[in-house]
């Protein structure tokens, strides 16, 4: 374990510290899903100072590495990260070389890594659409915390046989299970196709992520923000649902499906307000 680690915390850091827990669970019961094979998959959380203080000695750096996009708005943030080409399935017995602690450099230039990524490991190949949907995300509400990306399986199929077009998608979505427009009334963005691991994936990603908290991946997955994993986490479980159940009936011939009206009618019920210009009413 970490010398830079408080002696107490030691002998169990997955059962002692609750960040370091939450992700290794949630990480690992994706990759249970299915939906994160090999080192397939990243999360980040922002972090309060004082909880990260209580667990992890913050005056001791470890490492520094720059980062290739200037992020000053995350300017003295800390942040635990999965590592980049690192296996979920590894995170609850291997946390230490899976899983850091970073804080972004004050002039947002850089990050300063506290515990974890052992051997040398840097935080994920991800890290630009991380920082800069954090950024993205904080400016609309402050409550956001959580970004989890995963290979949600039913959302990758639907990628490849539903049109990519944002307001039929999330209609479709919609109309598959009564839950999807009050879970996700601001609805899913989608990209096109991009290289994964870049800046320009992370720019777009945060592009979109100033209009809703879910972004697909075509033919790769899906980025699902939230105040806490939980939140991030079902908004990922619900759309990867509604995929699923599209998938089970798209090549049936369809007999009904929750209507537009009573899609209206749920979003009143339930206090949510669906994002402009997919229901017809
Ligand atoms: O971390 O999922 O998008 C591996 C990936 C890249
Ligand atoms: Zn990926």
């Amino acid at each position: 374990m970490s010398m830079h680690l408080f002696d107490h915390q030691d002998l169990n850091i997955v059962a002692q510290v609750p960040f370091i827990r939450e992700v290794a669970e949630i990480t690992y019961y994706m990759w249970q899903n299915g939906w994160d094979e090999r080192n397939a998959g990243n999360v980040s959380c922002l972090l309060d100072e004082e909880e990260v203080a209580r667990h992890i000695d913050i005056h001791e750096i470890v490492r520094t590495l720059p980062l290739s996009f200037p992020v000053p708005e995350l300017a003295g943030k800390y942040l635990i990260v999965t590592g980049s080409g690192k296996y979920f399935r590894h995170m609850i017995a291997e946390p230490e070389a899976n899983l850091g602690v970073i804080r972004i450099n004050e002039a947002g230039s850089g990050v300063d890594i506290l515990w974890g990524l052992a051997n040398e490991a840097e935080p994920t190949s991800e890290l630009a659409a991380h920082l800069m949907t954090h950024v993205a995300r904080r400016q609309v509400d402050p409550e956001h915390r959580v970004i989890i990306h995963t290979h949600a399986t039913n959302i990758i199929a639907m990628s490849i046989v539903h049109e990519l077009d944002e307001s039929k998608l999330t209609r479709t979505l919609w109309q598959m299970c009564t839950e999807c427009i009050v879970i996700f009334p601001d609805g899913v963005g989608v990209l096109p196709w991009i290289v994964p691991g870049t800046n320009e994936i992370g720019r777009l990603t945060a592009e979109k992520m100033k209009d809703t908290r879910i972004v697909i991946w075509p033919h790769h997955g899906i980025f699902g923000t939230g105040s806490s994993i939980d939140d991030a986490f079902g908004l990922i479980e619900t759309v990867e649902k509604a995929a699923g159940i599209y998938m089970q009936i798209a090549h049936l011939p369809i007999k009904q499906l929750i209507t537009d009206h009573q899609l209206h009618a749920l979003a009143q019920r339930y206090g949510v307000v669906p994002v402009s210009g997919i229901l017809q009413l």
